[in-house]
C-alpha cells in the first residue's frame, strides 16, 4: 500500500445486543480499551494440541497453551460464553495481565503429544524461580510429557509489555505457536486522571520522578496489544504427521526440518486479514479469540502494544500517524527531568525482530489537514470553541476535538468548488462499484457525513444509508506489514498481517468488546 494517508469513508452498519450497548452506555465514562486476557497472580497452563482457521479454509495443526482453573478470571471483559480460562487451547497464549510488585506463579503441564517430546516457557527480563520443580532443560527447567513445571518470578519494576514463549526446541515450538503476552501495569501511574482533553484512564508505566515533581509521560485512553507472527504450513504438516509417534525421550521423536523457511500465513494476534477483524473471543475462532480491531476517536491517546513472535521481522505500518515509542521490552526509555527525553522517538513503522516488545502511542486528529474533517460550512450554525489548545473543547458535540483553525473549510469551498463538479475528491461511479453500501462517498467525519458529500451521485445516494449516530460511519486507516508479502494469506493478496484503524466519530460509542 502507499503510504500516503488512505482516507476512506466507510460505513458500517452493526448490530448488537441491546444489553451490551446499555452496559458500554453505563460503562462509557471511565471504560477504556484495554487487551482481552486473564489477570491474577497465579495461572495454570497447559501446553496441548489443536487446529487453528486461515480465511483461505485451511485447518493447522498447532500447539499452544490453554489456562485452566480458578485461579484467573477475565480482564476487562471475557467470551460471552464460558470462562476466558475455559481450558481451550489459544493461540497466541492467553494474555497475563498482572500488576507491577505481584509475585506471578505459572504452572506449565505438558499436555503435548509424546513425540514432542518437553516444553518449558521463558519469561525474558524476569528472574525465574522453578524451586526444583521439573527437570532440567537447555535454557530453563522443562515439564515432561505429562509433567509440570512451575515458574515463579517476581514483577517489581518491570511494568510495560513482555513476551513469554517456549525454550524448548524454540525453532519448531514457538512457530507451531507457543508464545503469548504478559502485560504489567504500573503500581504508580497516578499522574494520569484528568489529565488532557480526555479523562486518560491509564498509564503504561509509572510516574517519573517523585512527590509534586511526579509526572506521567505515559498515560492512554485505549489500549491495543498486537502479536505479530507467520506460520510455515510444511512445518505445521510433519508435526501433524508425526504427533502419533510412541515416544518417551525428552528431545521428542519428530524430525521436522525447519529450514528452509517459506511462510504462507502472517498473523495478528493468530488470526489473518479479514478474520482479525471479527470480535474478541468470536465463536468461529475457537483456538483464536484475540483480535486486530482497533477504533478510536480523535485526539485520543491510543496505547500500542506491539509484539514480534515468529522468525521474520515484522515492519508494521500505522497509516495517519507516526507511533510515539514509550518503551521498549518493558524499559520506559522517556524521561521526565531529560528534556531530550520527554517524548519517544517517532516510528513510521514499528519494526519488531523476533521476541521484541515495543509500547507506543498512536494519535489522530485531523489537524492541519486544511479542510474541515466534520464537513461544516461557513454560517452552518456550527461551533468551534478553540479552548484546548486550538481544539473544540465541548465534549458533547459530534465534533469534539476538531482542530479550530480547519473550522468552515469544507472541501466543496476549499479550493475547487463542489466535490461533485470537480473538487478535490472524485467519486466513482456507483453502477461500478461492488461494495457501494460500504463506501460512503464522503471525505466527512461523522454521523451525518453521507448528506455532507453534495454531488450529483453521491455514494451511497444521500439519504438511502442512515448515519445515525449509532451507526459507524468513521475514516479507515490500513494498518498493514511493510513487509508487502506478509500482507497475503497463502498467496493471496489482501490478507495476511493487515487491519484497519477505525477513527469513528466522538458520537459513536465505541464498543470496547470488539
Ligand atoms: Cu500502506
Amino acid at each position: 500500500m502507499s503510504q500516503m494517508n488512505t482516507q476512506t469513508q466507510i460505513t458500517i452498519t452493526r448490530l448488537f445486543p441491546v444489553l451490551v450497548v446499555a452496559l458500554a452506555l453505563l460503562l462509557s465514562a471511565t471504560a477504556y480499551a484495554a487487551a482481552p486476557g486473564v489477570s491474577g497472580t497465579t495461572f495454570n497452563l497447559t501446553a496441548s494440541s489443536a487446529f487453528i482457521s486461515q480465511p483461505d479454509g485451511a485447518m493447522i495443526y498447532s500447539w499452544g497453551y490453554a489456562c485452566s482453573g480458578g485461579n484467573a478470571t477475565a480482564a476487562p471483559f471475557g467470551p460471552t460464553t464460558g470462562s476466558a480460562c475455559g481450558g481451550v487451547m489459544q493461540v497466541p497464549g492467553p494474555t497475563l495481565i498482572v500488576t507491577e510488585g505481584q509475585t506471578v506463579t505459572v504452572t506449565l503441564t505438558n499436555n503435548l503429544p509424546p513425540a514432542a517430546g518437553n516444553t518449558s516457557i521463558l519469561f525474558p527480563g524476569f528472574q525465574v524461580t522453578t524451586g526444583g520443580t521439573g527437570v532440567a532443560g537447555l535454557l530453563t527447567q522443562e515439564a515432561a510429557h505429562a509433567g509440570t513445571v512451575t515458574y515463579t518470578f517476581s514483577t517489581t519494576g518491570k511494568a510495560g509489555t513482555h513476551a513469554y514463549y517456549s525454550g524448548t526446541q524454540g525453532d519448531l515450538q514457538i512457530e507451531m505457536g507457543m508464545y503469548g503476552a504478559l502485560i504489567v501495569l504500573p503500581s504508580s501511574g497516578t499522574g494520569c486522571p484528568g489529565v488532557g482533553p480526555y479523562s486518560l484512564a491509564a498509564s503504561a508505566y509509572d510516574d517519573v520522578g517523585s512527590g509534586a515533581a511526579a509526572k506521567n509521560l505515559t498515560c492512554y485512553d485505549r489500549e491495543y496489544l498486537f502479536q505479530f507472527s507467520e506460520i510455515d504450513p510444511k512445518i505445521h504438516r510433519q508435526a501433524e504427521e508425526q504427533a502419533g509417534l510412541a515416544c518417551t525421550v525428552a528431545a521428542g521423536c519428530m524430525q521436522v526440518a525447519t529450514e528452509p523457511y517459506h511462510p504462507a500465513y502472517f498473523m495478528i494476534n493468530g488470526r489473518s486479514m479479514p478474520d482479525d477483524m471479527d470480535p474478541n473471543y468470536a465463536q468461529q475462532y475457537p483456538h483464536q479469540p484475540y483480535n486486530g480491531n482497533p477504533h478510536m476517536h480523535p485526539g485520543e491517546q491510543v496505547l500500542l502494544r506491539v509484539i514480534g513472535t515468529g522468525r521474520w521481522q515484522h515492519p508494521f505500518h500505522e497509516h495517519g500517524n507516526h507511533v510515539r515509542i514509550l518503551g521498549r521490552d518493558g524499559n520506559l526509555i522517556l524521561s521526565s527531568t531529560d528534556a531530550t527525553k520527554l517524548a519517544g522517538p517517532l516510528l513510521f513503522t514499528t519494526t519488531t525482530t523476533p521476541g521484541l516488545t515495543m509500547d507506543g502511542i498512536f494519535y489522530w486528529t485531523g489537524k492541519g489537514l486544511n479542510w474541515d474533517v466534520y464537513g461544516h460550512k461557513p454560517n452552518d450554525g456550527s461551533t468551534c470553541n478553540g479552548l484546548l489548545n486550538g481544539y473544540h473543547s465541548v465534549t458533547t458535540d459530534p465534533n469534539y476535538y476538531e482542530w479550530c483553525a480547519d473550522h468552515n473549510k469544507p472541501l466543496e469551498a476549499h479550493p475547487f468548488g463542489n466535490v461533485g463538479s470537480g473538487g478535490p475528491v472524485t467519486l466513482p461511479d456507483p453502477n461500478i462499484l461492488a461494495d457501494g453500501p460500504w463506501y460512503g462517498g464522503s471525505p466527512y467525519l461523522g454521523p451525518d457525513a453521507t448528506g455532507k458529500a453534495v454531488s450529483p451521485s453521491p455514494i451511497p445516494p444521500s439519504g438511502t444509508v442512515a448515519n445515525d449516530p449509532g451507526s459507524e460511519a468513521g475514516f479507515a486507516f490500513m494498518w498493514h506489514s511493510h513487509n508487502e508479502r506478509e500482507i497475503t494469506t497463502n498467496n493471496i493478496f489482501p490478507g495476511g498481517m493487515m487491519m484497519m484503524m477505525l477513527v469513528d466519530p466522538q458520537a459513536y460509542t465505541i464498543i470496547e468488546s470488539n
